[in-house]
């Protein structure tokens, strides 16, 4: 398989410099994902957020930081209970890793390897080598979903998002750390998402709504996600699954440090890292959006903790592994 599956087509996502945008009279809204070369670079952040740099931070009396890290993937198979660790230990390896590895960089990693990257032309289709993927051990340890801002609210300043998203919006904000080769599944969130990369580079497939018939919909529950049984590192396994897959349109995005990514709601999309990276997707409601998608939102959640609505089959409990289905 790994050799002769193509896969979906693909093109590369629109793609414009923060320069251009602000030539243009700023963002505005839209149902396409745009990837926006060098926007977190003027915020502080770019300086900031460093891996040396978080792992300083420390809680007010003093103590340690630590989180839940996700413990393989979650969006497909059988999800496994988090680690609680501590970050600085952890981020401290991810500075080290990171220098390596850009010492080591070559021309042919990657699901869009630099040499197809760089020739392919706006519009132009082109196949992904999904054996990339073929040699992942799906991140057994990410930081994940971490909901810094929470913990530490003064580090929301650095993210001058109100320059990208002008209008108001009720935002929350998550934190993705992690090691290259970093694997989050096949799936759609219910807002839409600044995705914001300020280390590393992350290679992001995106399928806009109509590929929704090829997407194989999971069962499994996520309090704000929809989730897809095609797990992009076990093709091989999937035959059912892959050749579905394979009858999607992708668009690529290759978000490099300092760049951001907007998302769409409703957008499929996949994400794998290149390098030790630090992100933090900012998802976004309009005051319609939550009236129209956060009370369904909140009733399936609580349907969910009363046991009434997939119950044994979600990302935020222990659940067994689905009967006829690959883990
Ligand atoms: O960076 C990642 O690993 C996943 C990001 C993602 O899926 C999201 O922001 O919706």
């Amino acid at each position: 398989m790994t050799t002769t599956y193509l896969g979906p087509t693909f093109q590369l996502v629109d793609t414009i410099t923060l320069e251009e945008l602000n030539a243009q009279g700023g963002f505005q809204p839209r149902l396409r994902p745009l990837l926006v070369k060098g926007a977190v670079k003027s915020w502080p952040a770019w300086e900031k957020w460093s891996f040396s740099g978080i792992a300083k931070l420390q809680r007010s009396d003093g103590s340690e930081v630590q989180a839940t890290f996700q413990n393989g993937l979650v969006e497909q198979g059988v999800t496994r209970p988090p680690l609680h660790l501590p970050v600085a230990p952890y981020l401290r390896e991810l500075e080290a890793a990171a220098a390596k590895i850009r010492a080591e960089w070559s021309q042919d990693t990657g699901l869009c390897p630099d040499r197809l990257w760089k020739s392919v032309r706006p519009g132009e289709e082109f196949y992904l080598d999904w054996g990339h993927l073929q040699s992942f051990q799906p991140n057994k340890v990410y930081l994940a979903q971490w909901d810094i801002l929470n913990e530490f609210p003064e580090l929301r300043e650095d993210f001058a998002i109100r320059s990208l998203w002008k209008k108001w919006r009720w935002t929350w904000e998550y934190v993705f750390i992690g090691p290259a080769n970093t694997v989050t599944g096949l799936h759609y969130d219910f807002p839409n998402n600044w995705f914001c990369q300020v280390r590393g580079v992350k290679e992001f497939l995106l399928f806009p709504p109509e590929n929704r018939e090829y997407m194989c919909e999971s069962k499994k529950y996520d309090w704000g996600a929809t989730l897809s049984d095609i797990n992009i590192s076990k093709l091989a396994e999937q035959p059912r699954e892959r050749a579905s897959f394979a009858r999607a349109s992708g668009l690529y995005a290759r978000i490099e440090a300092g760049d951001a990514l907007f998302v769409p709601k409703q957008t499929w999309h996949c994400v794998t890292a290149l390098e030790p990276s630090i992100s933090l997707a900012v998802f976004g409601l309009t005051l319609p959006e939550i009236i129209l998608g956060g009370g369904p939102s909140e009733l399936r959640s609580l349907l969910h903790k009363l046991h009434l609505y997939r119950w044994g089959n979600c990302t935020c409990h222990k659940m067994e592994a689905p009967a006829n289905k690959s883990a």
